[in-house]
């Protein structure tokens, strides 16, 4: 029958990431040099770190013999419309990635917000944790009536998907969101057309020039033939290691590392990113003397980034990260401008008040851990334990649960430091969480409630392999 033969999306999902990293490293050459420096830092790091407690506890999901981290990428892609969005939605699900989370781009002066595309469940995330952060525009929010009016209509005339891949979905529509073996790897081709770079732009030059001048993201976005994939970014265990190789290798690196501190317990996200590549583009002139023909131009949006990841916090710890952030941001701010040095000071300062041991931060419940049954645990008896009670006992064991989203104020740095404009106005709108899901048509999921259902499940685990009740 038909469904013998479906593939299976986490098997796909890995295709899919290698053709697109294949065809990334044939367009941006650098980005092969940033996938070999990390992965020699990665293999440096993790053979020089003796203690395999200590690097499983620091590493989480990256150590041990079914890791992740050699395959581990996010990408960033920008939309023009719902339909893009809804699209690229049943392509994404076809892989096993899912819109979680709502990211405002607005006071970042960008007339945009996001989601992140990514696996939700503790096997898929450990077969492979492809994530896609995919921002949208939110033309209402583009202020000149003008620039508006363009970026809409050459939104409109422009169809991002060919059509065999749009047969595929609706396949796939008809087979509860799978496709055949042989159907996938059509798919896999037609997708990469989305997303590669296309040599010939979708608007004339004098478009572009003018939507540039009101906002470099709208001419990103509404000037090419593709979603053009923005960036691959691999995952290191030491981002100030892969900074330092990257600034040997003579890559002009931006200038701080985005999120928390150097920690001895890392917790969430720390991103740097080498500045975006100028890259040639065609585009068709409506100039009379150089009618029919094409002018070289050229356009700068793509660039390097690497990350690493540390621990999912829960709302309290994300509270705490949030202000002590601010904390940093307000003092260092002078009259004018925030240096990269000073952020940095004030950032270590405000962050001595996050705590940073694992115990700690568990009995304060900043960081979700999923919890296991120790290798060689005392046996214990039938009854009632507090999971205090187990973890002093030795019974159980703690391992935190890796950050799997991004962060909107990172984000919004990095952004700011590719489009070259610094300074942008924070944009006076609200969120619209409805309008994104209209335009998805589906709900976003909760990255708090998967953390939590993850933590859940683990302590169920335990109760259950030791025939106990955890309270
Ligand atoms: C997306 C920037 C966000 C990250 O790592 O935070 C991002 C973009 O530049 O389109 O990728
Ligand atoms: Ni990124």
């Amino acid at each position: 029958t038909l469904h013998e033969d479906l593939a299976d999306p986490n098997a796909l999902r890995t295709s899919f990431i290698l053709a697109m990293s294949n065809m990334y490293k044939s367009e941006v050459p650098l980005y092969g040099t940033l996938v070999d420096i990390v992965s020699d830092v990665n293999k440096a790091t993790l053979q020089s770190s003796l203690d395999p407690n200590i690097l499983s506890m620091r590493y989480g999901d990256a150590v041990g013999p079914s890791s992740r981290i050699d395959i581990e990428r996010h990408g960033a892609i920008r939309l023009g419309t719902p339909h893009e969005l809804r699209t690229i939605r049943r392509i994404f699900n076809i892989i096993g990635l899912h819109p979680v989370g709502y990211y405002d781009l607005a006071p970042a002066g960008l007339p945009m917000h996001a989601t992140c595309f990514r696996p939700k469940s503790k096997s898929s995330l450990r077969q492979n944790p492809f994530r896609v952060f995919t921002s949208v525009l939110r033309p209402e929010l583009i202020k000149d009536a003008q620039a508006r009016s363009l970026a809409m209509e050459l939104l409109s005339k422009r169809n991002i998907f060919t059509p065999q891949l749009m047969d595929l979905l609706d396949e796939a529509d008809i087979q509860s969101g799978r496709l055949t073996l042989s159907q996938s790897k059509v798919f896999i081709s037609e997708a990469m057309e989305t997303f590669k770079w296309h040599g010939t732009a979708a608007s004339s030059h004098q478009d572009y020039m003018c939507l540039k001048a009101e906002h470099p993201i709208l001419a990103d976005i509404a000037c090419f033939r593709s979603a053009h994939i923005n960036h691959l970014t691999p995952r290191t265990v030491d981002i100030i290691a892969a900074q330092n190789a990257m600034e040997q290798e003579g890559l002009s690196v931006k200038e701080r590392i985005e999120g928390p501190p150097s920690r001895k317990c890392p917790i969430l996200l720390r991103q740097t990113s080498f500045l975006a590549i100028e890259e040639p583009i065609k585009f068709a002139t409506t100039e009379p003397a150089a009618a029919l023909s094409l002018i070289q131009g050229s356009h700068r949006a793509r660039f390097g980034e690497i990350e690493e990841r540390g621990a999912a916090v829960t709302p309290a710890g994300r509270a705490l990260y949030d202000t002590l952030l601010d904390e940093a941001m307000a003092a260092a701010k002078t009259a004018e401008s925030i240096s990269a040095e000073s952020l940095d000071d004030e950032v270590a300062k405000a962050f001595s008040k996050y705590p940073d041991t694992w115990e700690d931060m568990r009995s304060r419940d900043l960081v979700y851990f999923s919890y296991r049954v120790k290798q060689h645990q005392p046996s214990v008896c039938r009854g009632a334990y507090t999971m205090a009670q187990l973890l002093t006992d030795g019974v159980v064991e703690v391992i935190p649960i890796t950050y799997e989203d991004f962060l909107p104020l990172s984000a919004a740095g990095i952004f700011q430091s590719n489009l070259g404009n610094k300074d942008a106005q924070q944009l006076d709108a609200s969120p619209d969480v409805a309008g994104l899901e209209q335009a998805l048509g589906v709900k976003l999921s909760d990255s708090d409630e998967l953390y939590r259902s993850i933590r859940d499940e683990s302590i169920q685990e335990c109760a259950r392999l030791l025939g106990i009740t955890i309270e």
